[in-house]
C-alpha cells in the first residue's frame, strides 16, 4: 500500500481506524503536517510496544519497528504505548518517531527513580480496567490507588474480579458493594464467566488492563482474543502472589473491534498531580473536608475538621480517612518535590534525593 500524507477521515486506511484513528486526529494531522518536510514521509501511526530507544508502530502499512526519537529536543514528549505518533524517514536514523500527537487521555505515575518526574504509562485509553484476582488478599488501598490512576487519566474506570471459580459467591459480592461508585465484572476463566460483559464494555474502545502480578490480565486477554497472544504462569502456591510473567505494555487489536492493552504487574504506584481524581474516589470524605473551619485543614488535631467530626459519629469510616489522608499526604509532599526539583534544575543542579521541607 503506498503510504499517504494526506489524512481525510474519509480517505483514510481501514487498519488505521480500527486501531482508534478518528477524525479529530486527522484534523490535527492536516493542520500540523505542514511542520514536517515532504521528503521524510510523515505518517500516521499508533505505539504498540515501547523499548528501550525503539517502538513498534502500526501504521498504514502494517506494523514498522522505529526508533523512538528523532533528535527529540529536551523536554519534548516521550512516546508511550498507545500514542499516535508521526512516522518519519530521518536521513540517519531511518524510519523514526518525528512527534507525538496530543493526547486525550493519559496513565501517569511518578516515576520510580530518584529524579521527581511524572512518568506515562499509557496514552491514549478510553477504559482502564483494574484487574483484582478474589483469591489474593484485598486491599482498599491499593484499589482505591488505581481507580485514582484511572479517574486522574481522564478515561472510565471499570473493576474486574477475576477468578470467580475459586471463592464462593459472598466474596466477591462484598468487594463489589465496597465499590459503590465504579463499574464491577466479575469474572472467571475456567467458566468464561463474565467474558462476554468484559468486550461489551470496551467494545470499539481502547481499554488496558491493571493490577497486581497475578491477577489474570493475560488470561482475560488471551479470552478476549480468542487466542493464546500472551503467556500467562500460575501464581505461588500459599499467598497467590504471581510471578511478573508479563513485562512490556503491548497492545493488540480486539477480534470484535476496539484496542486491548496488557501490562506488567505493579504492586505499587505513585500517585501525579492527581487532586481531583482523589477528591472523585473518595467524594464522601471530600464532601465533609469541604466543611472544615479551615481550608488547608490535614484532618488530623485542627479545631472545627468536620471529617474527625464525621467519623466520630458514625458516618465516614476511619479506615478510608485515613486512606484519604495518606493520598492528600503524597500529593502535598509531591508539590513540594516538583517545585525543589524545577528549582534545583533551575539552578543547574541535580534534584535532590532527599524529602525537602515546605520552606525548601
Ligand atoms: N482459576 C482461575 N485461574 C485464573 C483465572 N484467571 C487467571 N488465572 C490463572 O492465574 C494465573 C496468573 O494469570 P496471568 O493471566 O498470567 O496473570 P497476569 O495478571 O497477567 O500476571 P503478570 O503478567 O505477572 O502481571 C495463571 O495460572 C492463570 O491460569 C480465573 O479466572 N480462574
Ligand atoms: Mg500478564
Amino acid at each position: 500500500m503506498s503510504r499517504t500524507t494526506s489524512s481525510n477521515a474519509d480517505e483514510f486506511p481501514e487498519l488505521l481506524g480500527r486501531y482508534g484513528w478518528t477524525p479529530e486526529r486527522a484534523r490535527w494531522w492536516d493542520a500540523h503536517l505542514v511542520g514536517f518536510d515532504p521528503a521524510a514521509d510523515p505518517r500516521p501511526g499508533r505505539v504498540s510496544r515501547v523499548d528501550r530507544g525503539e517502538c513498534d508502530v502500526i501504521t498504514a502499512s502494517g506494523p514498522q519497528r522505529v526508533v523512538s526519537d528523532s533528535q527529540r529536543a529536551q523536554g519534548d514528549i516521550a512516546p508511550a504505548t498507545g500514542d499516535w505518533v508521526a512516522v518519519i524517514d530521518d536521513p540517519e536514523l531511518g524510519p523514526a518517531v518525528g512527534a507525538v500527537l496530543p493526547r486525550t487521555t493519559a496513565i501517569t505515575r511518578r516515576d520510580p527513580g530518584p529524579v521527581v518526574v511524572e512518568q506515562v504509562l499509557v496514552a491514549n485509553v478510553d477504559v482502564v480496567a483494574v484487574v483484582h484476582a478474589l483469591d489474593q488478599s484485598f486491599s482498599a488501598a491499593r484499589l482505591e490507588r488505581f481507580l485514582v490512576l484511572a479517574h486522574d487519566s481522564g478515561a472510565e474506570p471499570l473493576v474486574v474480579l477475576t477468578k470467580a471459580d475459586l471463592v464462593d459467591a459472598a466474596a466477591a459480592a462484598a468487594i463489589a458493594r465496597e465499590l459503590t461508585d465504579a463499574t464491577v465484572v466479575v469474572t472467571a476463566a475456567p467458566t468464561g464467566e463474565g467474558v462476554d460483559e468484559v468486550r461489551r464494555f470496551v467494545a470499539g474502545r481502547t481499554v488496558v488492563f491493571m493490577g497486581l502480578s497475578g491477577s489474570g490480565k493475560s488470561t482475560l486477554t488471551n479470552a478476549l482474543m480468542g487466542d493464546e497472544v500472551q503467556v500467562t504462569a500460575d501464581v505461588r502456591e500459599g499467598d497467590a502472589r504471581g510471578r511478573h510473567t508479563t513485562t512490556s505494555r503491548e497492545l493488540f487489536l480486539l477480534p470484535g473491534g476496539g484496542v486491548l492493552i496488557d501490562t506488567p504487574g505493579v504492586r505499587a504506584i505513585g500517585v501525579w498531580d492527581a487532586w481531583p481524581a482523589v477528591h472523585r474516589v473518595y467524594a464522601d470524605v471530600s464532601a465533609h473536608a469541604s466543611q472544615c473551619r479551615f481550608s488547608d485543614c490535614t484532618h488530623g488535631q485542627e479545631p472545627g475538621c468536620a471529617v474527625t467530626a464525621a467519623v466520630a459519629a458514625g458516618t465516614l469510616d476511619a479506615q478510608r480517612v485515613a486512606r484519604y489522608r495518606q493520598l492528600m499526604i503524597e500529593l502535598t509532599e509531591l508539590d513540594d518535590q516538583i517545585d525543589e526539583s524545577v528549582r534545583r534544575q533551575k539552578r543547574g543542579r541535580p534534584p535532590s534525593r532527599r524529602r525537602p521541607g515546605r520552606s525548601g
